[in-house]
């Protein structure tokens, strides 16, 4: 009868804007918020696509946490921060909300720029305990008394700098409330040794409510009942890593609170208001669901962790799949087709099992396939283990995660020239992730390091042929790609392994040349077709290697056009264009006018990869325009 009523109450959103709006509702108010939310949410995520069911699945808590905390003095700090829509819609981004994730509209993640409710900007794990404890220790430096809570997921809880936060806060004593919204996946189910006790401490919570009902009964057992109870709490004790929900946490010097249902508001208020008032570190459990309120992404919290553009109804993708294949794929099936030939190979990946096309590889080879968490530094120290005991390991993880393992590649990798393939996915402009996510510094933090080769393919099959190349080479490599779909080329029969440090001209002209890399070849191609009808003859090179760069190559090219543009998609401080400016200078080569097309030094904002590519020109109008410039 009380949820029917609480259903029909409805146009509390309308009157929503900040938390302080919220903070007027009472709990059938918040619950029918709460589903107006979801609505907004869902109906939204359709169009823009985005991180659906990490966000359905805290809106309570997001509820409970604006009505308990006196926002914005009161500091919530988001890991990740995928899981914020519905923070933004409560937190003055109602009106905006339909321009999530689009160009010039709001961000997929917390943004200080935006709000100042958004206290600090993520996008990678695991880094809102460390925030969170450093807020907390200003805190205490200006003797300032507003609350610092960071909200971190189980998945992001496996990162290596989360330890190291939980590490330092236990121990400094700072108030501080970690809030673990724990729904038991990462993007896929989650893994490791914590997850397995978080499982673990949820059935304890069962065992607990039980111990205290046999406690209350023995007590009243007259005359013995008292003794029996203090025997049972010595034995306790030794069992109470087992049995008590949080001793893990305990022992590392944290109040622990929980676990709570994570969809029950008055619950998490009732809870959130006695928490408040808690000193010293404090760590508050909540189970939640991934997905919560729409069946689909209930049913299938991995597909709908981050979604293009769906149907509400069936909650199939809107955009037909497009006819060739993504990098993603072409690289899961060849690294597939290469482990049949060479046991030694094997593959890593941290957390991202699926969105690295690893999926495969794990269905046909479980045993080669470890998946380490949210932990990209130990995938590659794992990797240069494995690769010290003869093996050949795969290391794929996106561009931009990697730079998580830059001490790793360096010291553990490269330091021991120890044969690990990097394949980096997600590589150069990704869209709408925005500003957190653009995989564009890898050339520049991989290239300044010794003893490792840096490609990138044109096409589909050149992949194919680099990651031949890469697992027979005998050293470090990295092979960057693209997000999204490869361009169409056909594939030869077999991948084969390339002439380390050679490119190849695929278009000989005179005057003028252009030399691209990676993804930007064929719109290289593309441009000196489009102005040879002008009279304008251009040279096109595919470089193919950032590193070794094909020197000999360049230097003809040089000699030959005088007038050089290089295109990458990666940021111009010491990328590609800056490697082939370094080979003339240091080979005394003067009189040739170079022009760079990369990103310049800035962070590149969401928007979808096509506008964002034309905005740097480094598509082909933007190259024509650069053509024309240098040759006018
Ligand atoms: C350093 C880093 N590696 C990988 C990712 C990709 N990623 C985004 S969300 C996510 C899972 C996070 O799991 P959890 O914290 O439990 O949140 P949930 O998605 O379950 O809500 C991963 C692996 C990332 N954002 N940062």
């Amino acid at each position: 009868m009380l949820k029917k009523q609480e259903e029909e109450i409805s146009g509390i959103l309308e009157k929503v804007n900040l938390p302080a709006d919220i903070r007027k509702l009472n709990v059938a108010e918040l619950n029918a918020l709460a589903r107006e939310i979801r609505s907004l949410i869902i109906n939204t995520v359709a169009s823009s696509g985005g991180h659906l069911a990490s966000s359905l699945g805290a809106v309570e808590l997001t509820l409970a946490l604006h009505f308990v905390f006196n926002t914005p003095d009161d500091k919530i700090v988001w890991d990740v921060g995928h899981q914020t829509y519905a923070h933004k819609i409560v937190t003055g981004r109602k009106s905006s909300f339909a321009t999530l994730r689009q160009e010039g509209g709001i961000s997929g993640f917390p943004k200080r720029e935006e709000s100042i409710y958004d206290v600090f900007n993520t996008g990678h794990s695991g880094t809102s305990i460390s925030a969170a404890a450093g807020f907390a220790q200003a805190k205490c430096l200006k003797v300032e008394k507003d609350k610092i809570i960071a909200v971190i997921g189980d998945g992001s809880m496996t990162t290596g700098i989360a330890f190291e936060a939980l590490n330092w806060s236990g121990d400094s004593k700072k108030d501080l409330i970690i809030v673990l919204n724990d729904n038991e996946m990462s993007i896929s189910p989650n893994v490791g040794a914590l997850s397995s006790y978080l499982n673990r401490v949820m059935t304890g919570h069962t065992v607990t409510k039980l111990k205290a009902d046999i406690k209350g009964f023995l007590k009243n057992i007259p005359g013995i009942g008292e003794q029996i109870v203090k025997l049972s709490q010595q034995i306790e004790e030794s069992l109470k890593t087992f049995m008590v929900p949080g001793a893990l946490f305990e022992e590392l010097g944290f109040t622990y609170v929980g676990p709570l249902e994570g969809h029950r508001l008055d619950y998490l208020i009732k809870n959130f208001e006695n928490v408040k008032d808690l000193t010293g570190p404090v760590l508050v459990h909540v189970i939640t669901k991934k997905g919560k309120g729409y069946k689909f992404a209930e049913e299938n919290p991995l597909d709908y962790h981050g979604i293009a553009p769906f149907d509400v109804e069936t909650g199939k993708p809107v955009n037909a799949a497009g006819v060739f294949p993504t990098y993603t794929e072409i690289f899961g099936k060849t690294i597939v087709e290469l482990a049949r030939n060479d046991s030694r190979i094997v593959a890593i990946t941290a957390a991202m099992c699926e969105g690295t096309g690893l999926d495969k590889f794990q269905q046909i080879f479980p045993q080669r396939l470890y998946d380490v968490g949210i932990a990209e530094q130990h995938a590659v120290t794992f990797a240069a283990g494995l690769a010290v005991e003869g093996f050949i390991p795969v290391v794929a993880i996106y561009s931009t995660f990697l730079q998580r393992a830059y001490d790793q590649i360096l010291h553990d990798v490269c330091l021991q020239k120890l044969p690990v393939v990097f394949a980096l996915d997600r590589a150069g402009i990704v869209g709408e992730d925005g500003a957190t996510h653009q995989g564009v510094f890898d050339y520049s933090y991989l290239r300044s390091l010794p003893n490792i080769d840096v490609m990138a393919p044109k096409d589909e099959n050149e992949l194919r042929h680099m990651l031949k190349t890469a697992v027979t080479c005998g050293f470090p490599v990295s092979v960057r790609y693209p997000r999204g779909k490869a361009v169409g080329a056909s594939l030869d029969d077999k991948p084969v392994p390339l002439v380390v440090g050679k490119g190849e001209v695929l278009r000989e002209g005179s005057g003028i040349a252009v030399i691209a890399i990676g993804s930007t070849v064929y719109p290289a191609l593309a441009a000196a077709k489009k102005v040879s009808p002008e009279g304008i003859n251009v040279s096109v090179v595919n470089a193919r290697f950032v590193k070794p760069l094909d020197r000999e190559l360049i230097l003809k090219i040089a000699a030959s056009c005088r007038k050089i543009i290089t295109v990458e998609e990666n940021v111009l401080q010491g990328g590609f264009g800056s490697a082939v400016l370094e080979c003339l200078s240091e080979e005394g080569v003067t009189g040739v006018e170079v022009k760079r097309l990369g990103i310049p030094d800035e962070f590149v904002e969401h928007a979808t990869q096509l506008r964002l590519r034309h905005k740097y020109g480094i598509d082909e109008d933007g190259i024509i325009r650069t053509i024309k410039q240098m040759t006018k």
